[in-house]
């Protein structure tokens, strides 16, 4: 039976008595105005797309902020609209964010106080107060449509799963029935040292706000004990259980694990081998840009995080040291730009093209420029071309909670001729084994590596890419979901019992 199967029998079954409310910043539908009227899109990522199936299978209610222009128009005074248009097989509660909301929450102390907190302060933390009370204000707003949706659930199972990092507080004043509610959080992104998340000035606040949870679950076991140790340290009224991975707090008990998160491995891999692929790749390669014997590539959000100014540094080292590549390789990077209404981020936008147009003019040849700059979002299944195409993948975060690029990349590479080489510092490294490991800070290092990869033979291209394809084919998101909603049947099952 495969993952995906596995799942959808686990809901028919044992989950089949279980309502699923999950909360999101993000909404899997947005409706928007358009010249015709109001259109519906479903906004690109990968984490929407898989837990999307999920709300279809179980019926459940899905709670996210309603960012589209047309959202209001779309629901009804509830904030509610019926999803996937045209099927209405699940709810979605949308609530609504004022400017200064989002300018506090989400700008804020999500993106500009727990983003670079959470990766080792890459970027310096803004600890202003007004973002700390509207991250407050926000989630008591999440807590209140999800106490909404549990008071018309009186007396049923419920599973109410809320997601990352925007929403840690939010357990805190969701009033459930221990009977029959579950609590789970997810939290994307890594979890630091205690010395470093000590430097947060609300660091009680966030800990004992994720402790009214009865799971939280982290990608990697480094992430488990960080979590554990930051309660050791900064909670001492709380009970840390290192062996079973739990916290007791206030007659609380939270289960802290590990659940490494994945990519829909059959979907990208069946699509990789598609016709339509294959004809969008002879069209790539008939670009000029492509015609090149070896293609690098790089997928990233525009972040700091992503190490891609020390990607592009390690790309010209390598391009000063091995003339003789010169005219035979093209590095193409794709990075879309993100979060651009943050100053930091828009630096590091402006760093990264003046570093790709020095590259290009600096190495450039006739007809031939080593670095092809793609500043957009791509549809998943042209980013697959893509995938197929490339002879090497480079991710070389700073810091990455997982990183599912990398795993798209397996799942993609079809002809296994393609090389992994990822950074040291993400959560996939510790299970991607057989790809080639960086450590983005080490420029030579790094340059060295890419010339490895470079000119590693087919035969051990292939070994290294059919381990890491089993791997990410067992573990997939499915394996993922599964395990997650399973610990929270078991869990809430054993309640029941004592
Ligand atoms: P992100 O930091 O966004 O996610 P990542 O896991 O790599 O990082 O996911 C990015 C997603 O965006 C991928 O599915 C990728 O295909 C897509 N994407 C990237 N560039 C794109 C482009 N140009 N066009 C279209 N799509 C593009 C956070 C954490 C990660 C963690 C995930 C999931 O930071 O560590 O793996 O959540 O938990």
């Amino acid at each position: 039976m495969s993952a995906k199967e596995r799942l959808y029998s686990f809901l028919e079954t044992k989950l089949a008595d279980y309502d699923l409310i999950l909360v999101s910043n993000r909404q899997p539908y947005e409706h928007r105005y358009s010249s015709k009227g109001i259109d519906c899109i479903t906004p690109a990522g990968g984490l929407t797309a898989a837990l999307d199936p999920v709300m279809q299978a179980t019926k459940g209610v899905w709670i996210a902020w309603g960012s589209g222009t047309a959202d209001r128009d779309a629901a009804n005074e509830e904030g509610h609209v019926k999803v996937p248009p045209g099927k209405d097989l699940y709810l979605l509660h949308r609530l609504w964010l004022t400017k200064q909301d989002l300018k506090d929450y989400y700008y804020g102390f999500s993106n500009q106080v727990m983003w670079p907190l959470f990766h080792n302060a890459f970027g310096r933390p803004s600890f202003k107060h007004s973002f700390w009370r509207g991250y407050e204000r926000v989630n008591k707003k999440f807590a209140v449509a999800v106490n909404k949706e549990l008071q018309q659930r009186k007396g049923r199972n419920t599973i109410v799963w809320i997601q990352d990092y925007q929403l840690a507080l939010c357990s805190e004043w969701i009033q459930r029935d221990y009977e029959t509610t579950m609590l789970l959080h997810f939290w994307h992104i890594p979890w630091p040292s205690s010395e470093l998340f000590g430097i947060c000035p609300w660091r009680q606040e966030l800990l004992r706000g994720l402790l009214h949870n009865d799971i939280v679950g982290f990608h990697i076991r480094e992430y488990v004990y960080n979590f554990l140790r930051s309660v050791e340290r900064y909670l001492p009224e709380a009970e840390v259980d290192y062996r079973n991975r739990h916290v007791v707090y206030k007659n609380n008990i939270t289960h802290i694990r590990e659940y490494p998160i994945s990519v829909d491995f059959d979907y990208i891999n069946h699509a990789a081998r598609s016709r339509k692929t294959v004809d969008r790749i002879k069209h790539l390669r008939s670009n000029m840009r492509f015609q090149f014997p070896i293609i690098g590539l790089g997928v990233d959000r525009m972040d700091y995080t992503k190490g891609i100014i020390e990607k592009l540094k390690s790309l010209a080292v390598f391009l000063k040291k091995y003339k003789h590549y010169r005219k035979k390789f093209v590095y193409v990077l794709v990075a879309p730009p993100s979060r651009s209404r943050i100053d930091l981020y828009r630096r590091v936008g402006y760093s990264i093209q003046n570093m790709v147009s020095d590259i290009n003019y600096d190495f450039q040849a006739a007809e031939w420029q080593p670095i092809v700059f793609m500043h957009e979002n791509l549809p998943l299944d042209e980013l697959i071309a893509y995938y197929r195409m490339a002879d090497f993948l480079i991710v070389s975060s700073l810091h990455d909670g997982m990183n599912l690029v990398a795993k798209e990349y397996v799942a993609a590479q079809v002809d296994q001729k393609g090389v992994l080489l990822i950074s040291e510092f993400t959560g996939a490294a510790k299970e991607m084994k057989d790809a080639l490991i960086i450590n983005p800070f080490d420029t030579e290092q790094f340059a060295r590596r890419i010339g490895e990869a470079i000119r590693m033979p087919l035969r051990e291209r292939r070994v290294r890419m059919q381990k890491l394809q089993d791997y990410v084919a067992k573990h997939d998101i499915y394996h993922w979901l599964y395990t997650i909603l399973a610990d929270a049947l078991d869990i809430s099952t054993e309640r029941k019992l004592f």
